[in-house]
């Protein structure tokens, strides 16, 4: 029987082969048509062209307003130094043509970072939206904490466990041993009063310095093929199909360091909490070439606060820069160090794609998925202005009391306001130098300087923007409410929507 079958079904090899070449066929088609050519839209994620920057005057969007203060203490940049980048090529100077054949997240590598201490209260809605299976493949992800767990099919590395032991008698290091104990004894940090933490022993936060170093090592040596290695914590959201087009505009085998630019004892590094990605090649150039990497800076980790300070600090002492350059537009925008409700939108980056938010709560986790989820990455990527559409139009008022008051370009005080000189796109000098005297003449200054999209009022006091941030009201049980006057707050969300893309 089973002889006869194989008889009558001579013809099924050859019918393989056949199949086999013309799917060899259609790939090497897609090929070579690279990211412009007419690929299916299922073969491969959406790619498109970013408009390239001509900006004369680069003003750096980076802020270095890190508000986990409590957990790092940043220096932030009075102003962004220029840098040139030393060893990454740029690519248009690269000699050899790159492939452009479409990256997708199996070629990347999630490193994501938690703590023990935060770790149930932040990583479960990433294991309903960042990390859901159909966005990246489990095997492309890394989940990094300083305590293992396992949370259903989820294994979280202790990353820490290889600590030497010159590290572990640092008393810095001391939480890391008590987690052993908590752990026994069923306790939590509430339970023994102890304020901050949700669980695990007080202070959990220090080791975070830690963690930078032996996560990149660990991910380059688990996953050798990846192309990109992208790191995010557990309070960030990453738009991968945004992305990854990004990245694809980079030589994966060239060292690149990616993010959103901070900077400290005179280094420059991404920001961690906006998210940064590193490609092999940068990976190899420094990880690649030191085994002891992670040792050999012990010294260096101790005497410094911020781990991914630490990590650029490293990475460049093995000649891999910060990619920024204040003079290219692909540096400026796209991976930020706050949530879309506290950033800035402006003419500038209205039209830019966003890579990441930081300081995002559970709620904002899930919105930024939904959005991505019904976002069609085919007729271009997720905007500024897409975020603002969706996710803080909405919630604008033309006036509302008990907001708070974050508009900062201008501010007419009653001290001040008589000499005062208005730019030059404002229509009445007068109704400029008044707006102190009440909220109705603030909105009316706002409204007579044609660049205004949002003003606060405060006893005497009228401040102005031609930038919009939605910040957040005063819900009515605040203490605040009772100890002042309100703020008084509004936008003009009609000069906002005629905002147009700058190159
Ligand atoms: C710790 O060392 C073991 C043994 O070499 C290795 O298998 C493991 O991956 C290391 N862990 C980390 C986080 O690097
Ligand atoms: C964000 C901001 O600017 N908040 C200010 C609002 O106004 C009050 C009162 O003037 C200040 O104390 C806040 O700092």
């Amino acid at each position: 029987m089973q002889h006869a079958f194989y008889k009558d079904n001579r013809i099924v090899p050859l019918g393989i082969m056949l199949v086999t070449f013309f799917i060899f066929v259609y790939h090497f088609e897609l090929d070579r048509q690279g990211p412009l050519g007419e690929i299916p839209a299922s073969a491969v994620p959406a790619t498109f062209v970013v408009e390239s920057s001509r900006q004369k005057d680069p003003v750096p969007y980076v802020e270095y307003l890190d508000t986990d203060s409590k957990e790092v203490n940043h220096v932030a940049p009075s102003a962004v130094p220029s840098i040139v980048p030393s060893s990454p090529p740029s690519p248009g100077s690269s000699s050899s043509p790159r492939p452009q054949t479409g990256l997708t997240t199996d070629d990347v590598v999630l490193m994501f970072k938690t703590g023990a201490t935060v770790l149930w209260k932040r990583v479960p809605i990433h294991l309903a939206t960042t990390l859901s299976p159909k966005r990246i493949n489990p095997d492309n992800v890394l989940l990094y904490s300083d305590y293992p767990e396992t949370i259903g099919s989820w294994e979280i590395i202790d990353v820490l466990q290889n600590t030497t032991e010159k590290v572990r008698n640092s008393e810095t290091f001391q939480p890391y041993l008590q987690q052993e104990d908590y752990e026994s004894r069923q306790n939590y940090a509430e339970s023994s009063n102890v304020p901050g933490d949700a669980a695990g022993p007080p202070g959990g936060w220090k080791l975070d310095k830690y963690k930078f170093l032996p996560i990149v090592r660990h991910a380059g040596l688990s996953k050798p093929d990846a192309k990109w290695y992208i790191f995010m914590e557990d309070d960030s959201y990453i738009f991968l199909p945004n992305l990854l087009p990004h990245l694809e505009k980079f030589d994966h085998a060239e060292p690149w360091y990616l993010g959103s630019l901070a900077w400290i004892h005179g280094d420059y590094f991404a920001h961690g909490g906006s998210g940064f990605a590193l490609s092999r090649g940068a990976w190899e150039k420094s990880f690649g070439k030191d085994p002891l990497i992670v040792e050999r800076f012990e010294e260096f980790t101790e005497v410094h606060g911020c781990g991914d300070h630490i990590l650029g600090h490293v990475l460049k002492e093995y000649g891999v820069q910060f990619g920024e350059t204040t003079g290219d537009s692909r540096f400026r925008y796209g991976f930020n160090p706050e949530s879309h409700w506290s950033t800035w939108y402006e003419q500038a980056n209205w039209c830019k794609p966003v890579y990441s938010w930081h300081h995002t709560h559970s709620k904002d986790v899930a919105r930024f998925y939904n959005l991505e989820q019904d976002w069609n990455f085919e007729k271009g990527p997720l905007r500024f202005r897409d975020i603002y559409k969706a996710l803080v139009a909405p919630y604008l008022h033309s006036r509302v009391e008990w907001w708070d008051n974050w508009s900062s370009k201008y501010e007419i005080k009653s001290s001040v306001a008589k000499d005062i000189q208005p730019p030059s796109t404002v229509k009445s000098t007068d109704v400029w130098r008044n707006a102190w005297q009440s909220v109705d003449a603030c909105e009316a200054a706002c409204t007579a300087w044609s660049e205004c999209v949002q003003w606060s009022f405060y006893e005497d006091r009228c401040k102005m923007d031609s930038m919009l941030l939605l910040g957040n009201g005063i819900p009515e049980t605040d203490s605040r409410r009772q100890t002042s006057l309100p703020w008084v707050s509004g936008w003009l969300p009609r000069r906002v929507e005629n905002w147009e893309c700058q190159e």
